[in-house]
């Protein structure tokens, strides 16, 4: 396969602010002088658009012609954030753009900063899947990834009076730069109705229809080598609108089908804690895995005519279990419309697909009432039945699919897939192990573990600039592409005046920040002190509830010696909880509170901040991270299925305070034990101390540092408007305390002060943050494509060379 090249620049003769200009008037309908900001951002990245689209056009093509096995890559979501910065670094733009932004009399800045932050995710699986995007795009590997185009994404939050509020967010209010509408990719997909079977033939006759049509944004790798898709699917009704009720003056009726659609894709759920809506998300569901194998069939077909070699020609991933019924779907279409029989059907579906579990709360794992399913999907739910008979018939004490009335999404997709992978070699472990123990007793070669990664290119070659360039110096500009030559800055780490450099690029990055703390907090603080940032989900078994009591526990440390020699902190914290999760709204509220009377305490004020800037997003981490010298990567072991925030500190130099959980393992073994800061219960601590009854009480009662922190919360120290406002909160730490605060407290609290010190010893801690920087090249999502390429698709690269590095 000849190398698809990267279009040389030299041969254009427009120059960037030629092409800029001429956007703003043929594709804006403005002139410079009327341009608005909004004119000028869109003009800016149609021109950076145009530059992706011929190494996209070729890729295509080499993949058509070299008749390449391609990925597809479904999931519900994709947090892909910004893109003007992106695109821009990976076709190797960057200065190009400003230059060109400059002489038109813009600021760069401003342009990037008015782009939306395209948050068509929740949190990691979603962030997970764009940074997959990136390094497929990257490492040449013919992919495409299939979503939904939500009409709104996550919700914006606000904070109002410490406590969480949801606004709509409206990305698309305005017109979405990057995505090019494919009118003409458009499929039917059905729900409800019945089934007719005759003479051995099943066909689905279903109750209500939308059209699902294509919105492509082109994903260009590295130095635009290579491009791929992301195909986004949107709703449409079948009928446009009922003209006869319209003219009968019935409006309503008039649109019914339209606003049938429309809801399909209108929001990105939350998460599952709502119990409202599940039908919707359900179809949400079928809608865009329909789609996307209806597409992707249409495709295998061009250049195929026996559907036995599906499996040679594509690779489903599904990416948790939400596009599960990917499996009954292809089995459908083999079976009903190809003529298969269910046997071979289940055999050749099972050879495509792979899935990717991302939990293992129980919570989190998704069953579906059979009465639902069976009313949305009849014939999906009948093929799920012939599932089930093939694998009682060759395994009958394999765990059911269908159990107690529901169906059970995880047993669905484990049994469909021939690979299942966790996201991190404990996870793995314990996928093993717990959830899917049986299953694996049974298939004991279907579970690999992938441990995931993330994209260098967003996560430090854009975000961190000054870090960027000081490494670009010392090994040269290959390592975003090859994050292993990290490495090669090990051996800096005994020269004082690099290490200085080093810092010193942390420390542009904090005063960046604490700028924008001022202003949009009205927050001072000073870039002397620790920044210590945990920024995730608000939830449990996280722990952001444990780390503002240590923060308490902290201030009245302080307190009682105002005098002692205190490291300065400034404890930073980001993110949302799911509207319907009552008990992390409430960690919100208790952070707000707790932020209020410390911030205001002019005993401890210079020595102790909070700061919580509502509404985190990609574009927010995307500060806070290269500011970090501390991670907070807490969470009870056993819980956190890998993270991936806690790669993107260390890659930038923070050091990780952390349990024995998820990935944090790895890192800490790539790092070094030395510099990581290690405490709290390992994963089988846990499950035996949680067979102790009352274990929380007892850990509390050797606790008085807790019990003091407990008390003044509980007696309204920080709600002395509503003392009781957190008395469930506290209660529940007493008496239940799942997620094993009472237990992990003492422990954490002492290795803060260890951190408290070792920050103190400047040239150390920045020995130890470089070694971070240089010990996690292996943590790069290339790496992680590399394993599912080989492992799961069995996949290669149209780019010679990208997949023989070590996976
Ligand atoms: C997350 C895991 O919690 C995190 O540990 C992991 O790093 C990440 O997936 C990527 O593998 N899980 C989710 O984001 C998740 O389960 N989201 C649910 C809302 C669907």
């Amino acid at each position: 396969m000849a190398r698809v090249t990267r279009p040389d620049r030299q041969d254009r003769t427009d120059p960037m602010k030629e092409e800029i200009l001429a956007h703003l008037r043929y594709s804006l309908g403005k002139d410079a002088e009327h341009a608005a900001l909004y004119d000028w951002r869109m003009a800016l990245s149609l021109s950076l658009r145009d530059r992706m689209v011929d190494s996209w056009y070729q890729s295509t093509k080499a993949s058509y012609t070299g008749h390449k096995k391609r990925v597809y890559y479904l999931s519900m979501e994709f947090l892909i954030g910004r893109l003007i910065e992106d695109v821009a670094a990976n076709i190797g733009l960057t200065d190009e753009a400003r230059a060109a932004v400059t002489e038109l009399g813009q600021d760069y800045d401003i342009l990037v900063h008015d782009e939306p932050d395209a948050a068509l995710g929740n949190g990691g699986l979603g962030r997970l899947a764009a940074c997959f995007m990136d390094s497929l795009a990257t490492l040449g590997i013919p992919a495409m990834g299939y979503g939904i185009r939500y009409e709104h994404g996550l919700f914006e939050q606000d904070f109002v009076e410490g406590q969480q509020i949801e606004k709509p967010e409206t990305w698309l209010a305005q017109r979405h730069a990057w995505e090019f509408e494919r009118p003409e990719v458009s499929y039917k997909i059905g729900f409800g109705g019945h089934v007719q079977h005759h003479e051995g033939k099943a066909k689905w006759h279903p109750h209500e229809t939308v059209l699902a049509t294509a919105f492509d944004t082109p994903v260009v790798g590295w130095q635009g080598r290579w491009g791929n898709t992301l195909r986004l699917w949107s709703a449409r009704p079948q009928k446009e609108f009922d003209l006869a009720s319209f003219n009968r003056g019935d409006y309503l009726a008039a649109s019914r089908s339209e606003a049938l659609a429309r809801t399909i894709c209108r929001v990105l759920y939350p998460d599952d804690t709502t119990e409202s809506g599940k039908e919707l998300r359900l179809k949400q569901e079928y809608f865009f895995t329909a789609a996307s194998i209806h597409d992707l069939l249409r495709r295998f077909f061009i250049d195929h005519d026996d559907i036995r070699a599906l499996p040679d020609a594509a690779a489903i991933q599904l990416n948790d279990t939400h596009p599960a019924i990917a499996g009954p779907e292809l089995v459908r279409i083999l079976v009903d419309i190809h003529g298969l029989e269910m046997a071979e059907a289940i055999e050749l579906a099972r050879r495509c697909l792979g899935y990717t579990n991302h939990t293992l709360l129980p919570e989190a794992l998704e069953r579906w009432p059979e009465w639902l399913l069976g009313r949305v999907l009849p014939r999906h739910l009948e093929i799920i039945r012939s599932i089930e008979d093939s694998q009682q018939s060759h395994h009958p004490d394999s765990p059911r699919i269908l159990d107690h009335g529901n169906v059970n999404m995880g047993e669905l997709a484990f049994i469909m897939a021939h690979k299942v992978n966790g996201v991190s070699a404990l996870h793995t472990d314990l996928v093993k192990s717990t959830v899917f123990a049986d299953l694996h007793r049974i298939h004991p070669n279907r579970i690999v573990n992938q441990t995931n990664g993330i994209t260098p290119r967003r996560w430090l070659y854009e975000c961190n600039p000054a870090l960027s360039k000081l490494i670009t110096r010392e090994i040269g500009d290959a390592w975003p592409a090859d994050l292993d030559q990290l490495s090669r800055l090990r051996d800096r780490s005994g020269d004082h005046g690099f290490l200085q450099e080093f810092m010193a690029a942390k420390r542009v990055n904090k005063e960046r920040l604490s700028n924008w703390v001022q202003e949009h907090c009205g927050i001072a603080i000073d870039p002397d002190a620790m920044f210590d940032v945990q920024i995730k989900r608000i939830h449990e078994y996280k722990r952001q509830l444990m780390n503002i009591l240590e923060t308490i526990a902290f201030w009245n440390e302080i307190h009682a010696n105002p005098n002692g020699n205190w490291t300065p902190r400034v404890k930073i914290f980001g993110g949302k909880a799911a509207p319907g999760y009552h008990v992390a709204k409430q960690i919100i509220r208790l952070i707000n509170d707790v932020a209020g009377v410390l911030n205001n305490d002019p005993v401890t004020k210079d020595l102790l901040k909070i700061v919580y800037p509502p509404n985190y997003n990609v574009t927010m981490a995307e500060m806070l991270i290269p500011a970090a010298d501390l991670s907070e990567q807490i969470s009870t072991a056993g819980k956190e299925a890998s993270g991936t925030g806690n790669m993107k500190f260390a890659l930038n130099g923070a050091l990780t305070i952390g349990t024995l959980d998820g990935a944090n393992v790895e890192i800490r073994d790539h790092v070094g034990p030395e510099n990581f800061f290690l405490f709290g219960l390992t994963a089988a601590e846990v499950t035996e101390r949680r067979s102790h009854h009352g274990y929380a009480r007892a850990a509390i009662e050797q606790s008085p540092r807790m019990q003091k922190v407990l008390a003044q919360i509980a007696e309204g120290r920080f709600s002395p408007e509503e003392p009781s406002r957190y008395h469930d909160l506290v209660g529940n730490l007493w008496d239940h305390d799942h997620f094993l605060v009472s237990c992990d407290f003492d422990t954490y609290f002492d290795m803060q002060r260890r951190a408290d010190e070792a920050f103190t010893q400047t040239s150390s801690w920045a020995a130890m943050a470089l070694n971070n920087t240089a010990g996690v090249g292996w943590f790069s999502s290339d790496r992680t494509i590399r394993g599912y390429a080989r492992d799961i698709w069995n996949v290669g690269s149209a780019i010679d060379g990208e997949l023989e590095q070590s996976a």
